[in-house]
C-alpha cells in the first residue's frame, strides 16, 4: 500500500515534467524509498509553489488595488484579530499536514530489522577509502572483505597535468557488488574519524562513526552502476574516497561471489610459489600507485614535513624486517596506517620489493627482495 502511495505521489507531481526538467530536479533513484523521497520532495515543492502564489498574489493585488493614485487616505487600523488568527492557524495546519507523510517515510527509512533472504554488508570508512565486509560470506574463517580505492590518476586532480576522464573522482578499483531485489542491510562504521556513506540513488546517507554501527536498509530495483561520495569532511583526501556500487542480478551476484572465493583460494597457492624479482616489481608498482603514492608520491620523494621520502630511506634500503613491521603494524600516531588488512601477502611483498628496487634505492648493491613467504612468516611469528 505504501509503495502505491509513493508511486502515486510521483505520478501526480511529475507527469508534466519532461526529461530535461528531471535532469535539474532531484534524482528519482532506484529504490522504493528513493522514489517515495522524490514524491515527498515534489509534494513539498508544489505546496511551496501554492503558498508563494497566494502570498505574492495578495501582495501584488494589494499594491495595485490600494495604489496611491487610487487611494489618497490610508485606512487607520492596527490589529485585525481574525486575520492574525488565520495566518497562524493556516500555516500550522499546513506544517502538520507536511510533517505527516515526512515522518512516516522517515520511520520507514529507519527500519533496521533483518529480513528473510536479505544480506548484511559491513561498511567501514577509512582515511581515505571504504572497506566492505560481506558478513554472510566466508573465505576460510573470515568474512569476504575488500577495500575500494580511488583509481583516478593523481595527474588528473593535482597540478592539472591530464584531462579529466568521464568518472573523474567517482571510480574505484573494486566496486561493491550487490544483488537487485534483495533486502540489503548496510552496517556502517568507521576505523578512524567520522565519515558518511552517501548513495543518493538509494536515498541512503548514514554517518560512519568509530565505535558505533549505523544501519541503513535498501532494496535496489534496477541493475546498474551507482556512484556516491563520503559526505563528512574527514581530512585532506575527503574528496578522494568515492563509493561505487554495481547492482546485478542474483545469478551474476553468485558468480561474482564464486570468483572472489576462488581468488582467495588462489592466493593461498600464490604465497607458496616461487616469485621472480620482475613479477614482484611489476605488481608492487601497481600497489604503490594506488595505495602509497598519494602520500609518499610517485617519485618516492614524499612531501617534506608531512610524508617521509622512501627514496633513500634507511629502512627501505637496509632493514627489510623493519619495513615489513611498519607496513603490518603502521606507525602509531601518524598517518602511516597498518596495511595488514588491506594488502594480501603477495601485494605486501610486492610493494616492499618495489620500494627497495626503485629510485636508486638498490644502488648500494643490495637487490634483496621480499617474497610473499616473508610476510606469511611474519604473520605466523606474530600470532
Ligand atoms: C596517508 C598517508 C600515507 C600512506 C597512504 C602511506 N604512508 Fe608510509 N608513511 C606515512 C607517514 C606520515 C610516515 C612517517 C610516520 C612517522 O614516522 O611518524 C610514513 C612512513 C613510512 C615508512 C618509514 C619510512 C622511514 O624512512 O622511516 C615506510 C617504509 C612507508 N611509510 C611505506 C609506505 C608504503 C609501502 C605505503 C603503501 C603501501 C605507505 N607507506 C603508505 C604516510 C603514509
Ligand atoms: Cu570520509
Amino acid at each position: 500500500m505504501k509503495k502505491e502511495i509513493g508511486l502515486f505521489l510521483v505520478f501526480l507531481f511529475s507527469v508534466n515534467l519532461n526529461a530535461d526538467w528531471l535532469d535539474v530536479n532531484m534524482p528519482l533513484g532506484v529504490t522504493d524509498i528513493s522514489v517515495k523521497v522524490f514524491g515527498i520532495h515534489m509534494l513539498m515543492f508544489w505546496i511551496m509553489v501554492a503558498i508563494g502564489a497566494v502570498v505574492f498574489g495578495v501582495l501584488f493585488y494589494a499594491m495595485w488595488r490600494y495604489r496611491r493614485s487610487n487611494h489618497k487616505n490610508a485606512a487607520q487600523f492596527e490589529e485585525n484579530h481574525k486575520l492574525e488568527i488565520a495566518w497562524t492557524i493556516v500555516p500550522t495546519i499546513l506544517l502538520v499536514l507536511m510533517a505527516l507523510p515526512a515522518s512516516s517515510l522517515l520511520k520507514e527509512m529507519y527500519d533496521h530489522e533483518a529480513e528473510e533472504g536479505g544480506i548484511d554488508i559491513q561498511v567501514i570508512g577509512w582515511q581515505w577509502k571504504w572497506q566492505y565486509k560481506y558478513l554472510d560470506e566466508r573465505v576460510g574463517s573470515k568474512p569476504l572483505s575488500f577495500f575500494s580505492n580511488l583509481t583516478t590518476p593523481q595527474e588528473q586532480y593535482e597540478f592539472n597535468q591530464a584531462t579529466k576522464t568521464e568518472n573523474y573522482l567517482l571510480e574505484v578499483d573494486e566496486e561493491l557488488v550487490v544483488p537487485i531485489n534483495t533486502p540489503i542491510r548496510f552496517l556502517i562504521t568507521s576505523n578512524d574519524v567520522i565519515h558518511s556513506w552517501y548513495m543518493s540513488d538509494f536515498a541512503v546517507k548514514q554517518d560512519a562513526i568509530p565505535g558505533f554501527i549505523n544501519v541503513a536498509k535498501t532494496t535496489i530495483n534496477k541493475p546498474g552502476i551507482y556512484r556516491g561520495n563520503c559526505t563528512e569532511l574527514c581530512g585532506e583526501r575527503h574528496a578522494y574516497m568515492p563509493i561505487v556500487v554495481r547492482a546485478v542480478t542474483e545469478e551474476e551476484y553468485q558468480n561474482w561471489l564464486q570468483d572472489h572465493r576462488e581468488t582467495a583460494a588462489q592466493l593461498a597457492f600464490l604465497t607458496e610459489r616461487e616469485w621472480s624479482q620482475d613479477e614482484l616489481f611489476a605488481q608492487g608498482k601497481e600497489v604503490y600507485q594506488t595505495r602509497c603514492a598519494a602520500c609518499h608520491q610517485v617519485n618516492g620523494q614524499g612531501i617534506p614535513g608531512f610524508y617521509p621520502a622512501l627514496a633513500g630511506s634507511d629502512v627501505v634500503m637496509n632493514d627489510k624486517f623493519k619495513q615489513i613491521e611498519i607496513l603490518m603494524e603502521g606507525i602509531r600516531g601518524s598517518q602511516m596506517q597498518s596495511f595488514a588488512e588491506q594488502l594480501n601477502e603477495v601485494e605486501m611483498a610486492a610493494v616492499i620489493t618495489f620500494t627497495k628496487l626503485s629510485w636508486d634505492n638498490n644502488k648500494m648493491g643490495s637487490s634483496e627482495i621480499v617474497i610473499p613467504k616473508d610476510i606469511v612468516d611474519y604473520k605466523n611469528v606474530d600470532t
